[in-house]
């Protein structure tokens, strides 16, 4: 979804978002930081106050999206989540996430990528494997090395999301996928979560207001119900 917002309002989200303090998610004892003094060693500087963002819901429940998500599981989905990091350059060996593997959320789910720093080959792109999400093959419930995955499915069937501020793709990652160790600079990346049912992994930060209107056309996992 190339240009799903304009590059002007990605910058707009990106200079909010740098406002917010960051926690490493594999790393919660290093406690909250600014990027800026993001600790050695971290890869991912997530916000955790991403929840709480009304701008970041609106995106969650733009209609394009939720089309997308109730047409390809055939019901109403869930806004399970939504989720905002930096991606840190710096690093020689990637971690956790930026090894491929497949995520085991739900039943039936999707995730909504949105870049919002321009991708390129040096800063950690996300890649995905063509067709793999419906293929039962490297279904180890672990992270897979990018020998075993080219092995598998084929060095060419490795896309690799590069993008502008502002491009987006919706992915059913079931299928394996990673994102790429950057070698330079720091990315900035939004995402949704889709569910045909609740996750282990929606907000644990809930909005107090209003529930979106049933004509939204997705129920939210983002506010307390009344
Ligand atoms: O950072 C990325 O591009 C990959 C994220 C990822 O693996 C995930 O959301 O499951």
């Amino acid at each position: 979804m190339p240009g799903f917002i304009s590059p002007e309002r990605a910058t707009e989200l990106r200079e909010l978002l740098s406002r917010f303090e960051c926690q490493d998610p594999w790393k919660p004892e290093r406690g909250l930081f600014r990027l800026e003094h993001a600790p050695e060693g971290t890869h991912v500087a997530d916000i955790p106050e991403t929840p709480t963002i009304k701008a970041l819901h609106d995106i969650a429940f733009d209609e394009r999206l939720l089309n997308l998500a109730a047409r390809y599981f055939g019901c109403r989905p869930y806004v399970d989540s939504i989720q905002t990091w930096w991606s840190v350059s710096g690093n020689s060996e990637p971690e956790e996430a930026e090894n491929f593997h497949r995520d085991n959320d739900s039943i039936r789910f999707l995730k909504f990528f949105l870049y919002l720093t321009d991708v390129g080959e040096e800063n950690g792109p996300h890649r995905f494997v063509k067709g793999s999400h419906v293929e039962a093959k490297a279904l180890a419930r672990r992270r897979l090395t990018d020998a075993e995955v080219e092995e598998a499915f084929g060095a060419d069937r490795i896309l690799s999301m590069t993008g502008r501020a502002g491009d987006g793709f919706m992915e059913d990652t079931f299928g394996v996928h990673k994102g790429q160790l950057p070698r330079a600079g720091t990315r900035l990346l939004y995402q949704v979560r889709y569910s045909t049912m609740p996750t282990v992994f929606r907000s644990r930060i809930l909005v107090r207001g209003p529930q979106p209107p049933l004509a939204a056309g997705a129920d939210s996992l983002l506010h307390a119900r009344r």
